[in-house]
């Protein structure tokens, strides 16, 4: 399936249906009292939260909703049915925006919000009576529905996101880590949209975010890896990845770091290890200065991983 982390939809919720103007009716009643019912109330769009959904796809593919209208109020007090409700399945971590404001972000499994709300339905001249005004001739109409234009926008809940350059084997830590099976190959840009992976434990479950490749340039939208930077927002661990056989893997760090840096510095705000990967191509460990925590490993051979776990289970 495609990942999708953006979509607009267009939902619009029913009209309350109109009360009724009636009057009893009956052999031998010459002056029957007021009878007409009130309107159903319109029908509202939803969202809500299913965990088992991982991307915006079907969204894209269907963008229009629209809720039911209630029914009208009948005589003989019959008020109208309620307009059917239209629940928009979504993953979990989306914000709906309306023209640009947040309007509300579902983040729980079954969790439900109202994004258009139906109309009132009117109430019936029944409704109306009072001790001086026995037999009322007025009725409401229902209230109109409400449609809106909403920009839906994924952000994959994770604890934990791997970011590096392409190719430093990001995918590869991730499957050696986890329960994913991510493709993995000997070119950049493999990875084109997140994969997640579960690190199972008898606590809690950790979930990673093995991101696309993060290139120099990426704030000002050089390759794709920065439109996903986004997905790393909510994480608290960021592991930066780097392929520690190439030349100058302190160098690919800064330049991450300057990446991150221009894109949203709250991001270095975030506490993060440095991983240097692919290790089993070096004849020895290479010597680091850094202020981050730096772990070595080889995510093909699977070497320190267990290191590196313990320290994330620790920290989580
Ligand atoms: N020798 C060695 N090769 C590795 C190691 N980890 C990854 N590789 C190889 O490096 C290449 C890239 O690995 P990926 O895991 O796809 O790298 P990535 O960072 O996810 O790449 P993109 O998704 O393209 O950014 C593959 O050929 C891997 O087999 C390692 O520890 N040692
Ligand atoms: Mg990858």
């Amino acid at each position: 399936m495609k990942f999708v982390d953006e979509a607009t939809i267009f939902v619009t919720s029913g009209a309350g249906g109109n009360g009724c103007i009636s009057f009893r009716r009956e052999k031998f009643v010459p002056r029957g009292g007021p009878d007409g019912g009130n309107g159903g109330d319109g029908g509202s769009v939803y969202l809500m939260g299913n965990k088992k959904l991982a991307t915006l796809y079907d969204l894209k593919l269907r963008p229009h909703y629209r809720a039911g209208r209630g029914r009208h109020g009948k005589g003989k007090n019959m008020h109208g049915r309620t307009g059917e409700d239209v629940c928009i399945q979504v993953p979990l971590g989306v914000a709906v925006f309306d023209n640009g404001r947040l309007i509300g972000e579902v983040v729980e499994a079954g969790q439900k919000i109202t994004v258009a709300q139906g109309g009132i339905g009117g109430r019936g001249n029944a409704h109306f009576v009072t001790s001086t005004n026995r037999a009322p001739r007025d009725a409401e109409e229902g209230r109109p529905g409400d449609t809106k234009k909403l920009k839906i926008v994924l952000k994959i809940i994770s604890d934990i996101g791997i970011v590096g350059l392409p190719n430093a084997g990001k995918s590869t830590l991730l499957k050696a880590m986890t329960n994913a099976r991510p493709k993995i190959d000997n070119y950049p840009f493999t990875t084109l949209s997140p994969n997640l992976g579960v690190l199972r434990d008898n606590k809690k479950n950790i979930v990673l975010a093995d991101m696309p490749g993060i290139i120099e340039g990426a704030h000002q939208g050089r390759g794709i890896g920065l439109q996903f930077l986004r997905h790393i927002e909510r994480t608290h661990l960021l592991i930066l990845v780097v392929d520690a056989s190439e030349a100058d893997p302190v160098g690919q760090y800064r330049a991450l770091i300057n990446e991150f840096r221009q894109y949203d510095p709250n991001l270095l705000k975030k506490p993060r290890i440095l991983v240097f990967n692919k290790i089993d191509l070096l004849d020895h460990k290479p010597t680091v200065r850094l202020k981050e925590k730096v772990f070595f490993v080889s995510a093909l051979a699977g070497t320190g991983i267990d290191r590196l776990i313990d320290y994330i289970r620790n920290e989580n």
